[in-house]
């Protein structure tokens, strides 16, 4: 009995160091090359370098390097030059990246002559929605990283100080360099004694990885935790809290990035509440940080019941400060007006915003897009939005660089990203997840990266061929039969989503609250009515779509032109925005000549074919991959198929009722009852 209990011991040993979890994300270990490194410097950060050249290297066997840290005019911020054996940088952080870099090509079989890469933006920060209690606003790959529920919610372990450090050069390892720890909504206790303690330990040991950390703060702290009868930014006490806490923070935190500030949005406070302004909010804070080098991130993520139009509130309430913010504030735009929606046309307010800093705030975590069970490439979409082009200051000035500091001189430049990380295993929830968080730093690199470059990046990294269930396949096979299918499905996985969720510039007909299933039936019954899909989709026996045209809300006329018009004419409006901009009959001529109503009957039923497609592609991969991270992905598809079944028939039926229109006859029957679809919605919640 007892040598079958310990035989079996080491068998579940033997299983779980084959195991596959994805935890490695896209720095998986092979067996090093011998490499000599000629580095005069010493450093933590230079150690870090040394080592992962020495753990890495895939390229010449017994090769030298050489990293020199030494200024040259051509190299910006913690930009590099790299060469196959040497790598020269302004800064060690650019050493680093510079080495990540190296070991990237030699990897993915990239070649490299003498180039220099500098960064689009001088900030790349990851947006952690993680409460104090572990819970991940909007997260969907576990607790958090960072915080936990309960006595020891501020303890730190040993474990906690390893995963800390695995994050911090994954993140490294494509460029990011700042994070923000806590929620938007934030609790004003993240600015007390216990949880600063802890967030000078991460961010000790995050430093040498060249990143920085950031807090998001709520407004009230002032009144909240100091016990002040207002939190007007315009009171001495108030100012006077502010800077006495920060100078808390830089005591222990000398190299602090700054705060995050979500203000009088969704029910957070903020200095309207004392009838004071945005920019008053936000000077008062950057005031405060700029003797420190700290830079204030303020959210233009506002809107409210009584505007008519929500699309139309930020670019409203924040133009007329054009040009009245410090020079340390930058303001921070959701790439669409709305809410990251699987689909929006860019933010007005990028480019139109011209005296003041802009960064785009993008979303890694997939909210809106199929949580962490569908695969959903995210890559294209904020390519499509950093390469729109808003003629601002004539054709070419594309929202990337609007923001990157090419067209206007900002003080400051950033991105950043709603992190998808959480304690799972593989971190993301999704294997194909980890793309995501890696198209992310990759883009806030160098935001005129193609997402199909990014793919095979990503492709090439995280699925080697050595790692795959059958061992000996060669690598042409392994190209033909795994990476070229598998890029080609992630590249075509957004429009996909997009085509079964919300097609034709359709947006917000979510079930309310979990953002994951459909609810267009939902309408402002004691509700307010800019939380429910009725607002967005306004159906009726005649038409379907909103009115953003001049005749409707006019939010057309926010865009410059030659784009106010483009939308705003039905000729020229692309038809991926038309229910965005217009409201139409049913029987609207599409460029193919089918009705409107057929046309998105087509696009919900090419949309559910695709996921079928992807099952396939999964399951011919799988000779390719390990055993767990194929079984788990197989198990993801299949339920993004049923669930995109569940929106293909509730969107159809929903919108059946309205148009009156048969469904063409040559796409498949819905499968469900609309009467079954509208009573299971509220067992979608608690599915992740
Ligand atoms: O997309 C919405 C989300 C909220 C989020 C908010 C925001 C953090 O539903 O959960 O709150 O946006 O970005 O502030």
């Amino acid at each position: 009995m007892k040598w079958i209990i310990s035989w079996l011991f080491i068998c579940v040993i033997a299983l779980n160091i084959h195991a596959e979890d994805g935890h490695h994300l896209w720095l998986r270990k092979q067996a090093p090359k011998p490499v000599k490194i000629i580095c005069k410097g010493n450093s933590p950060t230079l150690s870090i370098a040394r080592q992962e050249l020495l753990q890495g290297w895939m390229g010449v066997a017994g090769a030298s390097v050489t990293l020199t840290v030494k200024r040259d005019k051509l190299i910006k911020g913690d930009g590099y030059k790299i060469t196959p054996s040497e790598i020269q940088a302004n800064t060690e952080w650019g050493i680093l990246y510079g080495v990540y870099e190296l070991l990237r090509r030699q990897q993915t079989g990239e070649t490299v002559k003498e180039e220099i890469s500098n960064p689009s933006y001088e900030r790349r920060i990851l947006n952690h929605w993680d409460n104090p209690n572990g819970t991940i606003e909007r997260g969907y790959a576990g607790y958090s990283i960072f915080w936990r529920k309960g006595a020891d919610s501020l303890a730190v372990t040993e474990k906690d100080k390893t995963l800390w450090q695995e994050y911090a050069r994954a993140n490294a390892s494509i460029g990011i360099n700042g994070t923000v720890l806590n929620n938007v909504n934030a609790s004003p206790y993240v600015l007390t004694a216990g949880y600063l303690a802890k967030v000078k330990v991460i961010a000790d040991i995050l430093r040498p990885y060249g990143i920085k950390v950031y807090l998001s703060i709520n407004f009230s702290s002032p009144a909240i935790l100091g016990g002040l009868k207002t939190s007007d930014p315009f009171d001495t006490g108030v100012v006077n809290w502010w800077n006495a806490k920060i100078e808390e923070i830089y005591t222990l935190i000398p190299d602090f990035g700054g705060f995050l500030v979500k203000a009088n949005s969704e029910g957070q406070p903020g200095p309207q509440d004392f009838g004071r302004t945005h920019a008053d909010g936000a000077n008062m804070l950057a005031d405060a940080l700029k003797p420190y080098n700290g830079i204030v991130m303020w959210r233009a993520f506002v809107y409210s019941p009584e505007e008519k139009d929500r699309a139309k509130q930020a670019y409203l309430e924040f133009m007329p400060f054009d040009g009245q913010f410090r020079d340390n504030v930058i303001i921070q735009v959701k790439n669409g007006p709305v809410d990251f929606q699987p689909r929006e046309p860019f933010s007005p307010l990028f480019g139109a915003m011209k005296k003041t800093s802009v960064m785009a705030e993008l979303q890694i975590t997939q909210e809106y897009l199929g949580h962490s069970i569908h695969l959903v490439f995210l890559a294209p979409m904020w390519e499509e939005c950093l390469q729109s082009d808003t003629y601002q200051e004539g054709q070419g000035s594309t929202v990337a660089r609007c923001t990157d500091g090419s067209i206007y001189s900002q003080k400051h430049t950033a991105i950043a990203g709603v992190a998808n990380i959480g304690l799972d295993a593989n971190w993301c929830g999704h294997h194909f997840a980890q793309s995501n968080w890696y198209a992310f730093g990759r883009l806030a690199w160098n935001n005129h990266l193609k997402s199909e470059q990014i793919a095979d990046e990503w492709i090439r990294l995280t699925f080697l061929p050595g790692q795959a269930k059958q061992k000996t396949i060669s690598e042409s096979d392994w190209q033909q039969h795994f990476y070229v299918p598998v890029k080609d499905m992630m590249l075509r996985s957004w429009e996909a989503a997009i085509d079964y969720m919300m097609p034709l510039g359709l947006h917000h007909i979510f079930a309310g609250g979990h953002h994951y299933g459909p609810g267009p039936w939902e309408a402002p019954k004691g509700v307010r009515p800019d939380w429910t899909p009725y607002y967005y989709h306004r159906a009726d026996t005649l038409e379907v779509g909103f009115d953003r045209t001049r005749k409707g809300s006019d939010a057309v006329s926010q865009y410059h032109e030659p784009l106010a018009t483009q939308f705003d004419d039905l000729a020229s409006c692309p038809e991926i925005y038309l229910l965005w901009f217009h409201r139409l009959p049913w029987t609207h001529k599409m460029k193919s000549g089918r009705t409107l109503w057929d046309e998105l009957c087509w696009h919900y039923e090419d949309g559910l074919h695709e996921v079928r497609d992807f099952q396939k592609t999964w399951d011919r991969a799988e000779p390719y991959v390990d055993a767990q991270r194929f079984t788990e992905v197989q198990s993801k598809l299949r339920r993004q198929y049923r669930d995109a079944q569940i929106w293909k028939d509730a969107c159809l039926l929903y919108f059946q009722q309205h148009s009156r229109m048969p469904i063409p006859y040559d796409i498949e029957r819905p499968v469900n009852d609309l009467e079954d679809l509208m009573k299971i919605r509220l067992g979608w919640s608690h599915h992740n």
